[in-house]
């Protein structure tokens, strides 16, 4: 079942050479897939020779192979996890074996997530298509075709599903995987963040390290399913994401810490005044791309979660780390919005996996902004980035219909309106950011507003020609 498949046209471990109808379906949907790319992908650089991974194989060692490819030539691979004897380990059918095929009870809710989870990987490819225009340097270049390759592959990891195991709908899922467009008014992407435009660098790093970090908690909550074909196709895909995930992670810290350099250098302290981004600024897209992030986790409390836990679909984030697994009778202590007002209690624990899930979530994204605050602090500045309340600017669950403020005040929405500028980007942050966005495609050079990385990719230099340029 490991075997990888290469010469196929489609490389896969799972002997799609043995199932011709599956093989002949999934060959009739891959030039949709490319037509797709070179519509809505970065298609400016198709033609270029770009320093990218591909996956290979799942073997820990060695899963990766590195070298100059053309992107509509990326072999978007299937690649499943072997197979390992598995029970339900959690859920109501805790201890029985875990399904081959898709039990007819849970056909639908099966059908949604993976849906779901499939419809935001071209969705980010969508919204990052015109990144490669302003890149600030090679190295970033060749990171954000790498973060949209690898999405690609993911797109496929669902298909791949939806084509198995769901017949006809499956079928036609994946058709309008490639038909739904970010951001369009009339087919938009499923969930809130896929629709929201990443128009330049600040935004795509700040997405690639808290929403694709969304993608890392939901992956890994998937990757716990007693659908085994899907834990094993999740479990694969973390380990590409956490490329994307660093890619965000240093990105911003190297805006930061380009910010404090020019804090230094400027006679006042004015970080604009000698073309970088200011700290409160990056606040503010901290602001924005953390709480849009939030929103990607779903309702506090939410019958969807407790329902995909029971039949053992979707468990939580490191499944074996906890005691019990039934969390029948069990409850979550947590804030919820009753009558006006905020009020802590406990929740029946199913109910609310979806915050537990979140909470997972905000302490990992606490240890990126530590490492950010080190960063300042190391640099001699006197600031400190903040994650802001979960209940700051929702547009999900039990906080959308109340204000508050990043602190987690409650305000009214007339107060909100009228400081909303303080907190999120707002038109002269954006234009101010979008003007410092321009190429820079000569080796080894950086933009003004960032700092280098530390080091290259695969153990290569900083200034190694990454994209190849004519
Ligand atoms: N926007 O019971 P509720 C990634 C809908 S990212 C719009 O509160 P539930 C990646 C919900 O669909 C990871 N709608 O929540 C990152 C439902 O609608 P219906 C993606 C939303 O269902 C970067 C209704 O509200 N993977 O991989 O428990 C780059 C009530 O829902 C939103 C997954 O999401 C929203 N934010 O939880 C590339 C995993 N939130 O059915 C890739 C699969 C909720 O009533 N998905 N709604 O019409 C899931 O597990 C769940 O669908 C969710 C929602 C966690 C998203």
């Amino acid at each position: 079942m490991s075997t990888v498949i290469t010469d196929d046209k489609i490389p896969n471990n799972v002997n799609l050479s043995g199932d011709k109808r599956l093989q002949r379906a999934l060959e009739a949907w891959q030039p949709k897939f490319i037509d797709w790319w070179k519509e809505m992908g970065p298609s400016p650089w198709n033609a270029k020779d770009i320093y990218l991974r591909t996956a290979v194989s799942v073997e820990t060692e060695g899963w990766a192979h590195f070298d100059y490819v053309k992107m509509p030539d990326y072999r978007w691979g299937i690649f499943l996890e072997p197979k390992v004897d598995r029970v339900h380990h959690f859920g109501d059918n805790m201890g029985q074996p875990v399904w081959d095929e898709v039990p007819g009870e849970f056909r639908n809710l099966l059908r949604r997530l993976i849906v779901t989870q499939g419809d935001t990987e071209p969705a980010s490819v969508e919204q990052q298509r015109l990144l490669g225009e302003t890149a600030p340097s090679l190295y970033d270049l060749r990171n954000l075709f790498q973060v949209n390759v690898e999405e690609g592959r993911h797109l496929w990891a669902m298909v791949y599903l939806l084509h198995t195991y769901f017949g006809r709908d499956g079928r036609e899922e994946a058709e309008e995987l490639l038909q739904r467009r970010s951001g369009d008014a009339d087919k938009p992407r499923i969930l809130g963040a896929f629709n929201e435009p990443t128009s330049h660098w600040l935004s795509f790093f700040m997405f690639t390290m808290f929403t694709d970090r969304d993608g890392k908690y939901q992956l890994a909550a998937l990757a716990e399913s007693g659908f085994d074909p899907l834990a094993r196709t999740c479990r694969f895909m973390l380990t590409e994401e956490a490329h994307h995930m660093f890619v965000g992670e240093t990105g911003v810290q190297r805006v930061v810490k380009r910010a404090c350099e020019l804090i230094k250098q400027d006679p006042n302290g004015d970080v604009r005044a000698q073309g970088g981004v200011d700290l409160p600024t990056i606040q503010k897209y901290l602001n924005l791309w953390y709480t849009l992030s939030l929103d990607l986790f779903g309702g506090e409390v939410s019958s969807n979660a407790a329902d995909a836990f029971a039949a053992g679909l979707k468990g939580r984030y490191k499944e074996a780390r906890y005691d019990e697994h039934t969390l029948v009778g069990s409850t979550f202590e947590m804030d919820v919005f009753e009558n006006g007002k905020v009020v802590h209690k406990d929740v029946a624990m199913r109910n609310a996996l979806n915050e537990v899930l979140r909470t997972e979530y905000i302490k990992d994204c606490q240890r990126g902004v530590d490492r950010w605050n080190k960063t300042i602090k190391d640099e001699g500045i006197d600031f400190e980035l903040k994650l802001p309340s979960n209940k700051f600017h929702r547009q999900i669950g039990m906080w959308s219909t109340q204000a508050f403020t990043p602190d987690g005040q409650m305000i009214d929405q007339a107060t909100f309106a009228a400081r909303r500028g303080e907190w999120l980007p707002n038109d002269a942050d954006e234009t101010y950011i979008k003007s410092l966005m321009h190429p820079v495609y000569e080796r080894g050079r950086m933009a003004n507003w960032i700092a280098p990385p530390l080091k290259g990719i695969n153990g290569l230099p900083g200034d190694f020609e990454y994209v190849k340029q004519p």
